[in-house]
């Protein structure tokens, strides 16, 4: 009973100190700095955040810093005009915690600056937590879709057995992810019909983020921007050669499309490449697009979509198992002019197990880059963007011989 009691008083005798506290400190005469804050977003997240004063009381009684006047200090947002732009990423729900890391490397090295909008699709719906830890994380809006049963099954003209026997065949050859169906609906869904989204109806220009992914460098300029004033309409920051067993007649598929649609490969085209006997055979080499800034009101046009239509009908997203990566750089190559594509080397980059780590130390030094030179990609035997500098007549970076193997 005595026990009880001294717990009773030592309760009363705390809540006493919280009262005399909370009163100390909103009667206090010494005025408050207020630094910049960034533009609230959604105000039903944010509204459940505690008021100013309640989170005063839970701070120890000492006086206030003394705020730093110092004069470059970074303002909490970059000034000028946002960009018709959004981030984009396909997930499920089990994808939560792999793309809150990749969220938070983007936010940290770019759009915490920028607070540009953030979609996210899905084939089911999205759960609360996946939403509410999501939205906590973006700085900019967040929008969450539900694709249309439509867009995410086997169209009907798909031979449902033809289909099963070439998942059993490419398990059996051990391709990656060669038995999944789901797979393909995803490849086929970024192929074709994430742009026509109804969320992504109301931007041109969208980022593609993918979860498990980190950026490496800051990003100090707004690359959406840039796209735009240079005239640009597809990035990549790592390119590769394709896994051939998966797209075996993806390229005469391909061949017969342009030649019944000759009017819609551009002038400048990007054929030498793809394709190392101009335009015989596809050398597999295509932008790994799990990393994408683009031009959304391209993959909305008549060539694009016509020749999507095509490879769709020709039914390789099942009966062989078409990348959207090939889909969407065979489509760059030879619909768009050469320096309507961009190389983003300043974008540093890692999705498992590749890495784009831009040459040259002093770049690294002033983008506070957390990559080392030897991880890079660019210039190993697998990778397409040597290449890409050779087509493009780029000059190479100093220092590119060290990290060819
Ligand atoms: N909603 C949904 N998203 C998927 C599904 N399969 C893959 N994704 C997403 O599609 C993208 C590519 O899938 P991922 O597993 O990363 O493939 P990988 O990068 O080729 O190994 C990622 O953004 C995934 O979150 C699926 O069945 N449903
Ligand atoms: C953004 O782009 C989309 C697609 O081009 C367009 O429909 C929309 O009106 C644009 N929004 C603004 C604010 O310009
Ligand atoms: C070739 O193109 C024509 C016209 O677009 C189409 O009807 C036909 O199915 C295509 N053939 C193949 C093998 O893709
Ligand atoms: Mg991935």
């Amino acid at each position: 009973m005595a026990g009880q009691q001294r717990y009773l008083r030592y309760i009363v005798f705390a809540l006493v100190c919280l009262v005399l506290l909370l009163f100390i400190s909103s009667s206090s005469s010494v005025p408050t700095a207020h630094w910049p804050t960034s533009k609230p977003k959604t105000e039903d997240v944010k509204a459940s955040q505690p008021s100013a004063a309640a989170q005063d009381a839970l701070k120890p009684a000492t006086p206030p810093t003394t705020p730093n006047p110092h004069s470059s200090l970074s303002p909490a947002t970059a000034s000028g005009d946002r960009m018709n732009a959004t981030f984009v990423t396909l997930a499920r729900n089990e994808d939560l915690w792999e793309i809150i890391k990749s969220i938070r490397s983007v936010e940290d090295r770019f759009n915490r600056n920028y607070n540009y909008d953030w979609v996210f699709l899905n084939d089911k719906e999205f759960s609360d937590e996946f939403k509410r830890t999501t939205t906590a994380i973006v700085s900019g809006k967040t929008k969450y879709g539900l694709i249309p049963k439509e867009h995410w099954s086997f169209p009907d003209f798909i031979d449902q057995d033809r289909a099963a026997k070439v998942r059993e065949e490419m398990k059996e050859a051990q391709i990656i992810y060669g038995d999944s169906i789901s797979y393909r609906h995803m490849c086929r869904y970024e192929s074709g019909f994430f742009f026509r989204h109804k969320l992504l109806l109301d931007y041109e220009w969208y980022w593609r983020v993918e979860p498990s992914v980190s950026f490496h460098c800051d990003i100090s300029y707004d690359p959406f921007k840039f796209m735009a004033d240079k005239k640009k309409t597809y990035s990549f920051t790592i390119s590769l050669h394709e896994y051939e067993a998966t797209i075996p007649t993806l390229w005469s598929t391909v061949k017969n499309f342009t030649k019944t649609h000759p009017q819609y490969v551009s002038e400048d085209n990007s054929m030498a490449w793809i394709s190392d006997d101009n335009g015989e055979t596809y050398n597999n080499c295509h932008f790994w697009s799990n990393f994408e800034i683009g031009n959304l009101n391209w993959l909305r046009s008549k060539p694009y979509l016509d020749f999507f239509e095509a490879l769709d009908q020709a039914g390789g997203f099942f009966y062989e198992r078409w990348g959207d990566a090939p889909v969407h750089s065979i489509a760059a190559a030879l619909f768009l002019k050469k320096d309507q594509i961009h190389f983003f080397n300043d974008i540093a980059y890692t999705h498992v197990p590749f890495t784009h780590c831009p040459t040259g130390e002093q770049f690294r030094l002033d983008h506070k880059c957390t990559c080392q030179s030897e991880d890079n990609f660019d210039w190993k035997g697998y990778s397409c963007t040597d290449k890409y500098y050779e087509v493009m007549d780029m000059e190479r970076p100093v220092g590119y011989e060290r990290e060819q193997d």
